[in-house]
């Protein structure tokens, strides 16, 4: 039970100083005005009240004496009775909130006022967190709105039940080919996601084979919008990937052409379909042109052509297109080096800048190649004035050890999102181009593949949790620090014993630096086995044709993607950071080999040669992960047994993982150059 509720434990209050504290407010709510939305902020509310206090709140629907939480939307709201200041709400976008403690009829109490229904949910939520934080109510005084717009996860689920990337087990959505009938389930994740902000979701796979492009036709659509109406009542609107080719596979059309007049008008139609169904239906998503699927290129047509297409379409519905940028040739040579994966975003969407319409979003990967443990920021994040962009992250671990091993990602995110483009002067952060306020961009915000399914504890390992919980709370306020989202989760999710509390934060902050010691520091990536990408295989991708190379011979590695001698990548980016990619010198270590072809022996900034860094890494990689395992070892007894032995069986997994990737790792490298380890090192 405690694996399947996540971060809604609501556990029992024993301690009656903490009881006293709520009681006093939680048991009397009384409510201002009515909608769906608001009938799940108080189910939640209820669910919550009546497990953390044995009770269960009364609802009335009016507020009297009685009244210990004061409930509804700033438009419901009397100003003058509940002292609500205009300007503060006028300042709030529609998502926002107030949480307040407040004398109302001599009495104290919680006041909690959305802009709309949604930040009457939004604030339950924060309500929530605080009780099981152990915050006092007494003297709440709290605004809050969320700084990204459209804050979306993607699925890549497909009909068949199985998860592209997933690690987690099957499809929540689907089976054998069919919707799911445990719409329960859903319904348990749409809270999930309400509770940590989520406010968009696409629910299968950005690769769209046959079955799923049937999801936009009639035979389908009624169980879409079954779906569709459960996220609707959580703040969470739906979105599709779709196949550019339907009105070929389901049409009698012989041309997906994008200025074919029959494929405009077929569009048009569909989306008008769709719309019956699903009125408030957010839009699609596309993969084109990218990894075999179908795209505007076949027709000699550019991306601009093709999301506008679309975006006509779903214009007069409120509509929007987000087209992915993850655009590049997986069929290259790898005998020919004048092609740069790393490039290929930018040099195919750079040049169409301004042309599309404005409900198109472009989705960006964090990185201009694909979700590695290192990778520099992409340089199209800041390139695209004026052009609507959201960034993509994946919180499914496919490169960072697929939730068997340990990687809390919000540290990661946070350095993208602090990363500093200069794309307009100083201070030109990702955080400001993806909440919109850099460009004043239309539509902006954050996406990111998921990582939940059928499994019990929806993540595989429950310590994946964190990265859904973390990814959300980040998303709402991106300025909040990875140890106040690590405290904040555990606090929710295993209680609040200090231990307990200490020792999760400290194994989940310290994890990315531990997994990216025994694969691949340096930022050099790829190193995984092909295809199913976990454990070491260094050059199982060097002769491939996916693009993604190291270089190693005996005297070097590293990619040179210098503007003199190397690719030219290097040159995507604005001054200074062209400047300080470029040089040898002032490239920061961690980035080195993405940008650099340097000796073994080329020293760092930390005095140790890169070979010397290499061993030393993989040797210490490995300890840490033994360490991480002492860690949990310790909480034995104070976390229920479900729970440890997940994580504990996940933790031996992963030492063998990290164990292998030292041993494949450090022989590969020792056996290419010859250098002995310093330290004598028993390597095979
Ligand atoms: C890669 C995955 C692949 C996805 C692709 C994408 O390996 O399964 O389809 O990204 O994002 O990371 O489209």
């Amino acid at each position: 039970a405690e694996a399947y509720a996540c971060w809604l434990q609501y556990k029992k209050i024993e301690d009656v100083k903490w009881l006293d504290n709520y009681a006093s407010y939680c048991l009397n709510i009384g409510v201002v005005g009515t909608s769906e939305i608001i009938h799940s902020a108080l189910d939640e509310l209820s669910l919550a009240f009546h497990s953390m206090f044995g009770k269960k709140p009364t609802v009335t629907p009016h507020v009297d004496s009685e009244t210990s939480i004061i409930i509804g939307t700033y438009q419901d709201m009397i100003e003058e009775e509940f002292a609500l200041e205009t300007d503060v709400f006028q300042s709030l976008n529609d998502e926002g909130y107030i949480l307040r403690t407040v004398n109302h009829l001599e009495k104290n109490c919680v006041l909690l006022v959305g802009k709309t229904d949604k930040g009457v949910l939004y604030a339950t939520h924060h309500l929530l967190r605080l009780i099981q934080a152990r915050e006092s109510l007494h003297q709440l005084d709290i605004v809050e709105y969320p700084k990204n717009q459209i804050r979306m996860l993607n699925h890549w689920d497909n009909m068949d039940g199985s998860v592209e990337r997933g690690y987690s087990g099957n499809s929540i959505f689907y089976e054998n080919n069919k919707f799911t009938t445990n719409l329960e389930r859903i319904k348990d994740y749409a809270r999930l996601l309400s509770a940590v902000g989520v406010n968009s979701i696409s629910i299968n796979n950005v690769n769209v084979w046959e079955k799923e492009t049937y999801l936009i036709t009639r035979k389908l659509l009624q169980d879409v919008t079954s779906i569709a109406d459960i996220f609707r009542a959580y703040g969470i609107r739906l979105f599709l990937s779709i196949n550019f080719a339907s009105p070929m596979e389901l049409g009698d059309l012989s041309t997906a052409d994008p200025l074919d007049n029959n494929v405009k008008s077929w569009w048009k139609d569909k989306v008008k379909e769709i719309y019956q169904y699903i009125p408030d239906f957010g839009g699609f998503i596309v993969k084109a042109d990218s990894e075999h699927r179908p795209g505007p290129f076949s027709y000699g047509r550019d991306h601009a052509d093709g999301a506008n297409m679309l975006g006509e379409a779903l214009e007069p519905f409120g509509g929007v297109v987000v087209w992915r940028c993850f655009v590049y040739n997986c069929m290259q040579d790898w005998r020919d080096r004048s092609t740069d994966r790393a490039r290929a975003a930018y040099d195919h969407f750079k040049p169409l800048d301004g042309k599309f319409k404005d409900n198109v979003i472009l989705q960006v990967k964090n990185g201009p190649m694909d979700f590695q443990v290192r990778e520099p920021v992409s340089p199209m994040l800041g390139a695209m004035e004026k052009t609507n962009q959201i960034i993509e992250f994946q919180i499914a671990q496919e490169y960072l050890g697929q939730q068997k091993d340990l990687a809390f990602l919000i540290p990661m995110w946070k350095e993208v999102l602090d990363f500093d483009t200069y794309a307009k002067g100083e201070g030109s952060t990702v955080k400001k181009i993806v909440d919109g306020s850099l460009y004043e961009y239309t539509y902006s915000g954050i996406a990111a593949v998921s990582n939940i399914g059928d499994d019990i504890n929806w993540t595989g390992n429950t310590l994946a949790q964190a990265n859904l919980f973390g990814y959300g709370r980040l998303t709402w306020n991106p300025n909040l620090s990875s140890e106040e989202i690590a405290k904040e989760w555990v606090q929710v999710t295993f209680g609040n014993d200090p231990i307990v509390v200490e020792t999760i934060s400290t194994m989940l902050l310290d994890s990315r630096e531990i997994y990216e010691n025994y694969t691949t520091p340096l930022g050099i990536g790829w190193m995984v086995n092909p295809n199913h990408h976990y454990g070491p295989n260094v050059d199982g991708y060097e002769y491939s044709r996916w693009g993604t190379y190291h270089f190693a011979d005996r005297d070097g590695i590293g990619v040179d993607r210098t503007i003199e001698t190397g690719t030219g990548y290097a040159g995507q980016y604005f001054s200074p950071n062209k400047e300080m990619y470029n040089s040898l010198a002032d490239c920061p270590d961690e980035l080195l080999l993405f940008f650099h072809h340097v000796p073994y022996t080329h020293r760092l900034k930390s005095g140790e040669t890169v070979i010397q860094h290499y061993y030393n890494t993989h040797f210490k990689g490995v300890e840490q992960v033994e360490d991480l395992r002492k860690k949990w070892s310790l909480l034995e007894g104070k976390i229920d047994e479900y729970r440890f032995h997940n994580v504990k069986e996940r933790l031996h997994m992963q030492l063998e993982n990290a164990i292998e990737w030292r041993d494949q790792v450090n022989t590969y490298f020792y056996r290419k150059s010859g250098i002995p380890d310093e330290k004598n090192r028993r390597i095979f």
